[in-house]
């Protein structure tokens, strides 16, 4: 019995810009789950919890001159997905399915926007944990800029948002596992198609190794 394979969770991530309503159906999703006996648990970066985290937080919520550089900030955020690594892994080997709202490819996105190299934008996160799925949430901009307006944070700017959306779609082109999504729907229709894929994707992966190697 000691040499079965365990089951293992899948690593269903969510990604899209600003207000694509990725927190809205991540938590819908993990109601979904538990009612269908899959233990599951939702994380989302950047983990404001932590000391990364907290100096995060304090730099997207200011809006004067930043003091860390876009490089920093970088690193920074890269540091608090590392921080969770052993946490994720230990659930997915439990056989807890683990959704996360946003990863290294808002990572990537973000900075790549502001005009840093997008390949030098991923050194950091290769090697993280490989996502079995990652859910686009696929929006035009002036479509979620009407969803209650933009906050006042750093990165929360339609023109910025704009220059997001293309670099997300770069790293589309060259990841075949994604699943775009049209996020320009009623809540309940979209989440019935995001059920019905993950279901079929944490089925297919039960008995496959985790991945460690994000961007491979
Ligand atoms: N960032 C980065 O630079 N580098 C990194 O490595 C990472 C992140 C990980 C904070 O992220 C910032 O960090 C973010 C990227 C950057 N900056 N920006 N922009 P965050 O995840 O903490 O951001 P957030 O403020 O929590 O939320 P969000 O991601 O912008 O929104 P969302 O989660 O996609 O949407 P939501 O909260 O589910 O919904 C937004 C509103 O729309 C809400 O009022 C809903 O009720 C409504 N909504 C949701 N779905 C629908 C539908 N289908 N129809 C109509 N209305 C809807
Ligand atoms: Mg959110």
């Amino acid at each position: 019995l000691a040499n079965m394979p365990r089951r293992r969770g899948a690593l269903i991530v969510f990604e899209g810009v600003d207000r694509s309503g990725k927190s809205t159906q991540t938590a819908l999703l993990t109601q979904n789950l538990s009612s269908h006996q899959i233990p599951s648990i939702l994380r989302r970066f950047p983990d404001r919890t932590s000391t990364t985290g907290a100096l995060i937080s304090s730099y997207l919520s200011s809006t004067s001159e930043p003091e860390l550089s876009d490089e920093a900030i970088h690193l920074l955020f890269s540091a608090n997905r590392w921080e969770a690594v052993k946490e994720l892994e230990d659930a997915l080997l439990n056989g807890t399915t683990v959704i996360v709202d946003r990863y290294a490819y808002s990572g990537v996105a973000y900075t790549a926007a502001k005009g840093l190299d997008l390949n030098w934008c991923k050194g950091p996160d290769k090697g993280l944990l490989t996502p079995d799925l990652v859910i686009y949430m696929e929006i035009p901009i002036e479509v979620a800029a009407t969803r209650g307006g933009f906050g006042g944070e750093r990165y929360e700017k339609i023109e910025f948002q704009e220059k997001v959306r293309g670099c997300f779609k770069q790293l589309k082109e060259q990841d075949p596992t994604w699943r775009v999504i049209d996020a320009d729907r009623p809540v309940e229709e979209i989440q019935k198609d995001i059920v019905g894929t993950v279901l079929e994707v944490i089925e297919r992966v039960k008995e496959m190794p985790i991945g460690h190697d994000l961007w491979s």
